[in-house]
């Protein structure tokens, strides 16, 4: 799949979805109109995650929407995802490349100038900067503030997702400063109404990008 126009980009992490089942809030992201989703899962082993990340890729494929599964190359390559993502910590993008189908896109979280020119030089995807806003979702986040989308964006040609903290009310300041789009979890798993929390990030993203 080829990576759709960015907007909204939702992390399905069960850890920040209030005991919610994933699968309702990935139906409450499709319904409202999201067109990429990510699987991170931080504590479970491979084998606990992979009846429900099997769920979660199918109803993904049956709405038409891009999956991507974070860290875990084993797991996105068990569920034919569409998209792997890592980190920092994780495999090295060269590497990850190596070991992925070629059609299947590698995404990169950075947090320095130099590490997002880095990513774009490793041939990725798509590029994310974070955290741009404190956030209680990642405990050891780096605060990049929205200088490094400014500067990121001059420097990187390829899309750029801006994460950490973001809300409906601070994305639209997101995309204005360069980002093409904003990745959130707590902001939609952790939301009343996933559907109506994406219909309203996407509504302001798009006003945003219109202005
Ligand atoms: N990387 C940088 S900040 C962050 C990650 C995974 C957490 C984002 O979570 P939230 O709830 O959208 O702030
Ligand atoms: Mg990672």
């Amino acid at each position: 799949m080829k990576l759709p126009p960015l907007d909204l980009y939702v992390i399905l992490d069960r850890a920040a979805s209030r005991g919610r089942d994933l699968r309702e809030i990935l139906d409450g992201v499709i319904r409202g109109g999201g067109r990429i989703v990510q699987f991170r899962e931080k504590e479970w082993p491979s084998r606990r995650c992979l009846p429900l990340l099997e769920e979660l890729r199918g109803r993904a494929k049956g709405a038409g929407i891009c999956f991507v599964v974070n860290d875990r190359l084993d797991l996105a390559l068990a569920v034919e995802a569409d998209g792997f993502h890592v980190g920092q910590d994780d495999l090295p993008a060269p590497l990850a490349r190596q070991l992925l189908p070629p059609s299947m896109l590698l995404g990169v979280s950075t947090h320095s100038l130099d590490q997002a020119r880095r990513a774009q030089e490793d041939g990725v995807d798509y590029v994310a900067v974070g955290s741009i806003f404190p956030t209680a979702t990642k405990p050891e986040f780096q605060l990049v503030g929205l200088d490094l989308v400014r500067a990121a964006r001059q420097a990187v040609r390829e899309p750029l997702v801006a994460i950490g903290g973001i809300t409906p009310d601070n994305a639209a300041e997101v995309i204005r400063a360069g980002a093409d789009g904003v990745a959130v979890i707590s902001a939609v798993c952790g939301a009343p109404d996933p559907a109506q929390a994406t219909r309203l990030f996407l509504e302001r993203i798009r006003a945003a990008k219109s202005a």
